[in-house]
């Protein structure tokens, strides 16, 4: 694997789970793939889980990692190509590549939607930029539209908990007073219709995601009917995506916040949520706090999706 972008560079999706559970058990037996090899990772976004569970994964694996945050302590970067620049930025990005890519062998790109330019964003002007002019394996560590190093873990984490071949998992918008991406839905929709779930999406209306993602998905507008006999609860804020309001916020509707009144519905549903997570608009204290709550589990899987595919690059390499 040269690229990981979205659920599609994993191949068969069983497969990539079980090697990642085998990575689990052993997360130390693959030392030599690393050696001597450099992960940079580079962020124009803040990140805690990201950061810490790739940089701790490509170490696990023998490699030395380095960390560049673009906004801070780096040059401004123009990612425009034909600007003069006579602005702020001191660099652009067409040179900033090659260059980074210069002292490492694997880059990491974190680079979210931008919401200036529906178009710029759904390209994926950014990563694939890094993917055109760096020479090296790129992966994303959530790109404008996808967050498939989440996706998979939320993957890893459903396949430890499940207590049924096809568990129903219910995938529900929830209010956020910011206007964020709609990368993490994205990619959980990619990844759990090519999963052996039951999957639902439940949101108000006019926050319906890319059909490139939900692919025919079902989506019941009605949160309490959606939650019904669900197994997992996946709670997460997006912004709209159809036009005209791309970027907009169109409700902060607080019944959609998942309570313990909400999780009565389910089947005794587990709870999820990518972190971070603004507790009492997301979720309720008491739901978070709950033996329902695998939010931690989940985070700690990050480590074994991006150790699992930080080893299907080096062993490409
Ligand atoms: C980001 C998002 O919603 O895409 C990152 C989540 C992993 N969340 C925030 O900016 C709060
Ligand atoms: N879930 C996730 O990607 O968290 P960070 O933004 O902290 O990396």
């Amino acid at each position: 694997m040269r690229y990981y972008t979205g659920v599609k560079d994993l191949g068969n999706l069983d497969e990539a789970v079980k090697e990642a559970l085998e990575v689990k058990k052993n997360r130390f037996g693959y030392k030599h793939l690393g050696e001597n090899k450099t992960l940079l990772m580079v962020f124009f976004n803040s990140s805690l889980r990201t950061r810490l569970s790739t940089q701790k994964a490509g170490m696990n694996l023998g490699m030395n990692t380095m960390v560049l945050d673009v906004n801070q302590g780096a040059w401004k970067l123009e990612t425009e190509r034909g600007v003069v620049m006579d602005g702020d930025k001191s660099e652009h990005l067409l040179e900033a590549i090659p260059v980074m890519a210069s002292y490492c062998d694997v880059i990491g790109v974190r680079s979210f939607a931008r919401f200036e330019s529906k178009e710029f964003d759904y390209q994926e002007t950014i990563i694939n930029q890094f993917i055109k002019y760096s020479g090296k394996p790129v992966f994303s560590m959530e790109s404008a539209t996808c967050h498939p190093l989440q996706a998979f873990a939320d993957l890893i984490t459903i396949e430890e908990y499940k207590k049924t071949d096809r568990p129903k998992v219910v995938l529900t918008w929830a209010p956020h007073p910011k206007a964020l991406p709609q990368a993490v839905p994205n990619s959980f929709a990619d990844f759990m219709n090519e999963a052996n779930v039951d999957f639902v999406i439940t949101h108000p209306k006019g926050y319906e995601l890319d059909e490139q993602f939900v692919r025919g998905a079902k989506v019941e507008y009605d949160q309490d009917k959606a939650l019904a006999g669900a197994d997992f609860v996946y709670a997460k804020n997006w912004s709209a995506f159809q036009d005209p309001n791309y970027g907009k916020i169109l409700s902060t509707d607080m019944s959609w916040t998942i309570t313990t009144e909400k999780m009565a519905l389910t089947n005794n549903a587990f709870f999820m949520h990518c972190l971070p997570v603004r507790r009492n608009m997301i979720v309720s204290d008491d739901v978070i706090e709950s033996p329902q709550s695998i939010v931690i589990p989940e985070a700690a899987n990050r480590e074994i999706s991006a150790q699992t595919v930080l080893k299907r690059i080096l062993e490409s390499l």
